[in-house]
């Protein structure tokens, strides 16, 4: 009898691994114990922490957990100091956060002792490339969760609410402090009365989780929409036409963040227009936004031909600047130097505006590395360029150190991530690209820390299967030998995988067609701006490939400072994975492996393509620990993502063989799609 029953106890236990539709993201609490909280203030913030702490509390049961708003220098802005159950901070989202610290502390099993814990920067925002239509530029997870199209694209439903305290929460709960609702390519309608009254209802459900809401602007609105005969920002007209604008926004939304602008980038319109700069268009912005405390983040992300180089262009126009603009405008720069490739070296931006307050924008939404359809956990990316040094102020000036307000003496220090979040059920498309959102967040807040650190939290919080009874540990050993560390490992591979099997040595922009998507090493349709296409940036012949930005090729490399300029200009220096960015090398040039140029490039690709294969059989292995519709999702994803990887390697290495003129190299596995159909069937247009 007893043995039935633990069979039946056993079956029960495997069957609970259940269907997950992925919605609760990292915040699956479950069986949480008896707390008694306590709190000496009270606000809807305060009372979302202190539900918070009932919803997840992991610690001794009944315990009780003082919250206090205090005054403590060693506290800034919305830090918060913590002990096992007391929260401590000198603002309410201080202790909001503080909870939430907690309660993953709790759920992850890390180590909770007394300690003050403060953001690295000060704005952690989600820019929304969302337009009002409800589509989203380069969105891949439905549509936008706060635009639609339609009569009643404008009502504002319970769903509504309920979705963006969802997405809320979700922000808070990883420190996110800001989201611009809509993209970059703005709409001048966003600021029309009727769109104005949605921000604030959506300005009303994100407060109370310490978000502040910013929005993207066109910045010839005042023509567009004012009726102005022009939107030159020296024009007392329009200068007025800005104020007016602001002050009805803050009228309806007091704790505004500010706004987002791209102007005179990409056909978008800007002081440029009017003969002005940068810098007097931004800081016309700023002005209205002063009185209110808002802040302006001016786009970088420039290429007006200024150079033959697009990888300068961005220097070139800002670095001239620095000093012009007002205290509460912010330089919003891309990681690298031209558009969230798989791998860029550094903007040369970072660290070389003294005088001006840059922040980082990355990517989350997956542009260029498999979009959806493939499992690339982007923290290390993001690490990587953190950490970089750009020895502008000495050694040790990473950009992290740069940006944060480590270095430079700044008002305000930011960070922004273009977002990955649509409507669909589990938000960003594949189960793994949640783990972006995560890390994103978890970096904004803290830039020190490691992407393994990040891969063993999301995994725990996101996979945890909860235990049969309450004597168990939260996480078995077998779980973490068969699930945590398997999983994690593929994780933390995965970028450097992406590289790989689309463009390794420091090759970029090999994409076919606008999509993004799959390769297209040979796509330049005639008419088309030559820095949009792949030749432009591989400059494959029969010499050899890759861009000369060295002092005698387009110079970039002077835009860095010493001893990284002589380091990258040299070609026995400059890192391999950035080789090809800044060297155009014979295809028979000895790598360090001792391999030739075109052997190595073919080992990469193949290495990419194992890599994948090997995240497949990974994934397999961990069945038994997953809900099935994730593990489904995920493994039908890896299948495609192993597929796809294949056709890039073909198509590479097919189409720089007419370059090269050499044989397959004879240790990988040779092509198994033909060229001509892959140029055919353009993966790039999926
Ligand atoms: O990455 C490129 C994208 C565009 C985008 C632009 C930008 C919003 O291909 O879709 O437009 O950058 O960052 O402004």
């Amino acid at each position: 009898m007893i043995k039935i029953l633990i069979t039946y106890l056993f079956i029960f236990a495997t069957l609970s691994v259940r269907a997950e539709d992925g919605h609760k993201l990292w915040l699956r609490n479950s069986n949480p114990k008896p707390v008694n909280a306590v709190c000496t203030n009270s606000s809807p913030m305060l009372t979302i922490a202190i539900q918070e702490l009932q919803q997840g509390w992991q610690g001794e049961a009944n315990a009780l957990v003082s919250l206090k708003i205090i005054h403590n220098k060693d506290i800034f802005r919305d830090g918060f100091k913590m002990t096992k159950n007391k929260i401590q901070a000198n603002t309410e989202v201080g202790i909001l956060y503080g909870v939430y610290e907690l309660l993953r502390r709790q759920q992850t099993g890390e180590e909770i002792k007394e300690a003050i814990v403060n953001s690295s920067y000060e704005r952690r925002i989600l820019n929304h490339w969302d337009n009002i239509d409800g589509s989203i530029e380069r969105g891949y997870a439905g549509l936008s969760i706060f635009w639609k199209k339609g009569k009643d694209s404008l009502v504002v439903t319970e769903k509504d609410k309920v979705l963006w305290k969802e997405y809320a929460r979700a922000n808070a709960s990883i420190g996110i402090n800001g989201a611009v609702l809509n993209n970059v390519n703005a709409s001048p309608l966003m600021l029309s009365k009727a769109y104005l009254e949605r921000v604030k209802s959506i300005a009303e459900v994100l407060r109370p989780y310490g978000i502040k809401t910013y929005l993207s602007v066109k910045f010839s609105s005042p023509s567009l929409m004012g009726g102005l005969k022009t939107s030159d920002p020296l024009s007392p007209e329009v200068i007025k036409w800005w104020n007016d604008k602001t002050r009805e926004i803050y009228g309806l939304i007091p704790d505004f963040g500010g706004f987002l602008v791209k102007a005179s980038s990409e056909g978008q319109p800007g002081p440029q227009d009017y003969g002005r700069t940068h810098a007097d268009g931004a800081n016309m912005l700023a002005d209205a936004l002063q009185p209110y405390g808002g802040i302006v983040m001016w786009r970088a992300f420039v290429y007006s031909a200024t150079d033959k180089d697009r990888a300068k262009q961005a220097f070139l126009e800002f670095k001239p600047l620095d000093g012009q603009f007002r205290d509460n405008v912010i330089i919003q720069v891309k990681n690298g130097p031209v558009d969230f490739q798989p791998r860029e070296p550094f903007s040369p931006l970072f660290g070389a505006m003294k005088k001006t307050t840059v922040m980082p924008e990355l990517q989350i939404t997956q542009e260029y590395l498999g979009q959806s359809t493939h499992l690339v956990f982007l923290s290390t990316m993001w690490e990587e360029f953190l950490k970089s040094d750009t020895y502008q102020e000495g050694a040790g000036s990473t950009i992290a150190r740069c940006t944060d307000g480590s270095i430079f003496p700044q008002k305000y220090s930011a960070i922004a991530g273009v977002a990955n979040i649509g409507l669909d059920m589990n938000w960003c498309g594949h189960p793994f690209a949640q783990s972006n959102w995560y890390a994103f967040g978890r970096l904004a807040w803290n830039n020190q820390l490691t992407s393994d650190q990040i891969a063993d939290e999301w995994i725990k919080l996101t996979f945890h299967q909860s235990a049969l009874n309450a004597n168990q540990p939260r996480f078995s050993e077998d779980w973490k030998m068969n699930f945590l560390k398997p999983v994690s490992k593929m994780m933390l591979q995965s970028r450097e995988a992406a590289v790989n099997y689309m463009m390794p040595l420091g090759f970029h922009h090999l994409f076919s067609a606008t999509e993004h998507y799959g390769p297209g090493p040979w796509w330049a349709p005639k008419g088309m701006r030559k820095d949009w296409t792949p030749p432009y940036y591989h400059k494959a012949d029969s010499a050899g490939v890759g861009f000369d930005r060295t002092k005698t090729g387009s110079n970039a490399v002077s835009q860095y400072h010493e001893p990284l300029l002589s380091q990258l200009n040299d070609v026995r220096t400059c890192p391999e994975i950035y080789l090809l960015w800044f060297h155009h090398l014979p295809w028979d040039y000895k790598m360090k492996s001792g391999k030739t140029l075109w052997d190595e490039i073919g080992a990469h690709y193949d290495n990419g393509v194992k890599q994948v294969r090997e995240f497949q059989k990974v994934w397999d292995k961990v069945q038994p620990y997953v809900d099935n519709e994730r593990f489904v999702q995920v493994q039908e994803k890896l299948h495609q993502q192993s597929e796809n990887a294949q056709i890039w390697k073909d198509a590479c290495l097919q189409y720089f063989q007419k370059f090269s003129r050499k044989p397959f190299p004879i240790d990988i596995q040779g092509p198994v799609n033909d060229l001509d159909e892959l140029i055919k069937e353009d993966l790039g247009k999926h």
